[in-house]
């Protein structure tokens, strides 16, 4: 029998929902609920690879099942579609981004739609569109009024391959994560979001996206990373008074420590070289070295600065400041290893119990005094001793245990009005602006006469300019477009000149989720009234890769617009799943390793439902997936086994009637197993699609279904109808091409996407018979089917008739019998 036409079947079916819109999403109400299924949209670099052909196909198969489940789904897609790629392409080929990206936007729209992904195209949105990114900018001084937005001196990373400016997240090992080349460190005026006001409910929000009953909620090692990356402290503000000649100056200088137990044994202090007291500190005599280490200090990258086991460097300032719980003086130093924006930028160093501070000491010959006693009572040889114990050398606090000792210590100098306890977060603002073209211009212009002034609301969008040239060199391209630079100052009309800088695209990403639920809106980035109906995402899918950049500014943007009264909810995604990689042997797919699969050339070969079949089987979604010819083989010849069935159940009457032979050895199943087995497949399918994303089990379910009917005696009958129809409902999520035509073929009028999911009647899934194995002189001669619990005359009578019609007459001796299992002839 030739295969299957998947060809033919595929291009039907897609113009058939095409042509019925059938994946639009319909007015959620009580009776069909909402369900909107999100997934992480691609950024268009001119073809789909296989980590987007999963992420899509995973997120089908929710969308299909929920439809059909009675929820109203809403399945979107869009593209994320500003950002550096572009632009390089530009200065290569002397070409606009925008043409580059709308030409691959093209491309890929058109793969997205071969594979049959359930979206509703209606609310297609790409963000580099003015009607998309006037939100961002419409956003954007909506925070600015707020104090959410503000602009600031800082030291940034700076890539000299893409003159820009990096995010701390964009450095990766000190180097630029797109060039790969090294990060120096530029002071340049930037904007900023005060992702810092939201910290702390970040972190409490977690609780929100924990696993409960009836939320699937996030992964916990995404929730981790971003608890790391928010990098909650506990521990004490402690101040220590400056001296100048052994007194007090009435300076003082605040230091954060997660160990205020170990005050006793602070000998010295250290500031962050940019700290704004070190010019008063420093005495004449250091000044000389002071300058030249901060001139150094400066070209490093905080990643370089905190390296673990690097050389310690630093210098004395010349300057004492007294330690609050014993009045000792001890020096104060600077050095790069204590940053500038982290806690206060200064720290008392304790080098008996914090090991840089300990290394430090070594190298500069400072004091090291021991104040915790471990419970072994043995100091470690040649470095800190950083755990717990008991304090020692602390005066009023010796003996105390350091757990306890953290609390009183924080306590008594609160009381002393020396310190306080505090708690610090390594969180920093967003820095968001880029030096860059191809990305939201940032709607602000400087007036001599004003400062900053934000464009007047019912101006927007400042668009883009087009008329740029790209050299790739020097200042950002609008810098240099004169007539767009230009411009009257919005609040009293004199000579203005606009921001030249545009947007982080991660500022795009992080509230396109709430555009899809009213897309088209030209007064507002969405309503109220539509975010209410759909909000928070039900399900979002994509690459844990996103875990704490997207993921905190998504999280923080959402709270944002909760608290500007545009959406209700606390949190925007529910649930999350985050995917695994596809590997090649055992390496991610990656252009520059050579170990690529095009999609477009499995889809050609075998179809999308072998395509979409074969990556949803092959691994549990959120695990690694290993590519393998192999098995797509193995996928394609399965659905041309259940196309079989499909096309001899559907013929004439006499392919229909195709009973098996009995006593051809082979194991048979009748009705009442094959009833049992329909609706254990629908069973298992349903939740395991439903409760725990396990589409590989569920597709094994489907595979067993399909084989059961191939031992079914009465092929042809309403049993096996029941069944083959049954495997096309399930098959429907995974391959819906070749299951919609299934069900046309069986003879049904309605289309299987409009048609509710099975149910299983769970009291039909219990066996109510058993195979019994028939042996001769314990070889196993013959099968038979009996009611469970059927008397052993029965079982016998029933054997022996079984073997006959096979030709094997017997005068057995002795008779072997467990009940339920097997029935042995011995000795004839
Ligand atoms: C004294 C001390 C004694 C410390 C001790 C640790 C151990 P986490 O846990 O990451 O919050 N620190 C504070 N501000 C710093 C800065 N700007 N740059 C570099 N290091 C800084 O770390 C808090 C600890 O890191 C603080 O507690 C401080 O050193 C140091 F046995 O103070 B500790
Ligand atoms: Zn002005």
């Amino acid at each position: 029998m030739a295969s299957y036409d998947f060809k033919g079947i595929e291009s039907k079916w897609q113009g058939e929902w095409d042509k019925r819109r059938s994946f639009a999403a319909p007015e959620p109400t009580p009776e069909k609920p909402p369900y909107f299924l999100l997934v992480m949209f691609p950024y268009p670099s001119g073809n789909l690879h296989m980590g987007h052909v999963r992420n899509y196909t995973i997120g089908d198969v929710l969308a299909r099942f929920h439809r059909r489940n009675g929820r109203s789904v809403l399945h979107p897609i869009g593209w994320d579609s500003f950002g550096l790629p572009a632009e390089n392409a530009a200065i290569k080929n002397n070409t606009n981004p925008a043409d580059w990206t709308w030409k691959n936007i093209d491309v890929m729209r058109g793969q997205l739609k071969s594979m049959a992904i359930s979206y509703d195209w209606d609310r297609e949105i790409a963000t580099c569109h003015p009607d998309y990114y006037r939100w961002n900018q419409w956003l954007f001084i909506k925070m600015f009024e707020k104090g959410l937005a503000y602009r600031k001196k800082a030291a940034v990373n700076w890539c000299e391959t893409d003159q820009t400016v990096l995010a701390n997240e964009q450095v990766h090992d000190g180097k630029c994560w797109r060039c790969d080349n090294p990060v120096t460190q530029r002071e340049l005026s930037q904007w900023f979001f005060k992702i810092t006001d939201y910290a702390e409910e970040l972190l409490t929000g977690h609780e929100q996206l924990t696993p409960a009953p009836g939320r699937k909620g996030w992964p916990e090692q995404v929730l981790t990373m971003q608890r790391n990356w928010i990098g909650k402290s506990h521990g004490a503000h402690v101040d220590f008074a400056a001296l100048a000649d052994g007194k007090k100056t009435g300076d003082s200088i605040r230091v954060f420590t997660t160990r205020p137990d170990t005050l006793f044994g602070a000998t010295f202090m250290v500031l962050a070289p940019e700290h704004p007291l070190v010019d008063q500190l420093t005495t004449p005599a250091q000044k000389t070295a002071v300058d030249a280490y901060r001139v150094k200090a400066k070209s490093l990258s905080k990643i370089a600065r905190t390296a673990e086991g690097r050389e310690k460097t630093g210098e004395f300032t010349g300057s004492y400041a007294e330690n609050p719980v014993n009045g000792q003086p001890v020096p104060v130093w600077i050095a790069d290893y204590v940053l500038t924006d982290y806690g206060t930028g200064a720290i008392m160093a304790v080098p008996a119990h914090d090991q840089r501070d300990y290394d430090f000491a070594k190298k500069f010959g400072l004091k090291i005094i021991q104040v915790i006693k471990p419970a072994s009572g043995e100091m470690p040889e040649g470095r800190a001793f950083e755990a717990v114990g008991t304090l020692i050398n602390s005066g009023p606090f010796d003996g105390v245990p350091v757990e306890e000792a953290q609390k009183t210590v924080a306590a008594w100098l609160e009381t002393q009005g020396k310190g306080k306890p505090t708690v610090t977060y390594k969180l920093r603002d967003w820095l968001l602006s880029r030096q860059r073209y191809w990305g939201t211009p940032i709607p602000m212009v400087y007036c001599d006469g004003c400062g900053i002034v934000p464009v007047k609301t019912t101006e927007l969008p400042v668009r883009l300019p087009t008329n740029v040239a790209f050299t790739g060199t020097g200042a950002s391209p609008l810098a240099q477009a004169a007539d767009w630079l230009n411009v009257p100052c919005p609040q009293c009309g004199k000579a203005g000149r606009r921001e030249t800088d545009t947007m982080d695209t991660f500022v795009d990403s992080s509230w396109y989720y709430a555009r899809y639920v009213d897309p088209k809106n030209t007064a507002l980035p969405f309503a109220k009234k539509e975010a209410d109906k759909w909000l928070p995402v039900h399900q979002y899918v994509g690459g844990s890769e996103h875990a704490v950049m997207h993921l905190i500014y998504s999280r923080f943007f959402h709270k944002v617009l909760r608290d500007m009264g545009m959406v209700s909810c606390d949190e925007p995604f529910s649930s999350l799943l985050t995917q695994g990689m596809v590997t090649l042997g055992g390496s991610a797919m990656s252009k520059s390793k050579g170990n690529v699969v095009d999609p477009n050339s499995v889809i050609d070969t075998y179809g999308t439902d072998t395509c979409r079949l074969f990556i949803l089987f092959a691994a549990p979604p959120s695990q690694q997936l290993e590519w393998s010819d192999k098995q797509i083989e193995g996928i394609w010849r399965f659905l041309n086994r259940f196309w079989r069935l499909v096309e001899t159940l559907s013929g004439s009457d006499e392919t229909r009637a195709l009973k098996r032979t009995p006593g051809d050895g082979a194991e048979t199943i009748d009705s009442a197993e094959l009833v049992r087995r329909t609706h254990v497949a629908i069973q298992r399918v349903t939740s395991d699609i439903d409760v725990d994303f396990g589409f590989n089990t569920a597709i094994s379910a489907i595979m067993e279904l399909v084989n059961s009917i191939y031992l079914y005696v009465d092929l042809g009958d309403a049993a096996s109808t029941t069944a083959v129809e049954t495997a096309a409902h399930l098959l429907y999520p995974f391959a819906p091409h070749i299951a919609s035509e299934a069900w046309e073929r069986l003879g049904h009028a309605t289309i299987l996407t409009e048609t509710p999911w099975p149910k299983a009647d769970l009291s039909k899934t219990v066996s109510s018979s058993v195979e019994i194995v028939v042996q001769v002189n314990g070889k196993v001669r013959e099968r038979i089917r009996m009611a469970a619990g059927a008397v052993e005359e029965a079982v016998k009578a029933e054997a022996l008739a079984s073997l006959e019609k096979k030709g094997i007459t017997l005068a057995p001796k002795r008779v072997i019998y467990v009940p339920n299992k097997l029935v042995n002839f011995v000795g004839n």
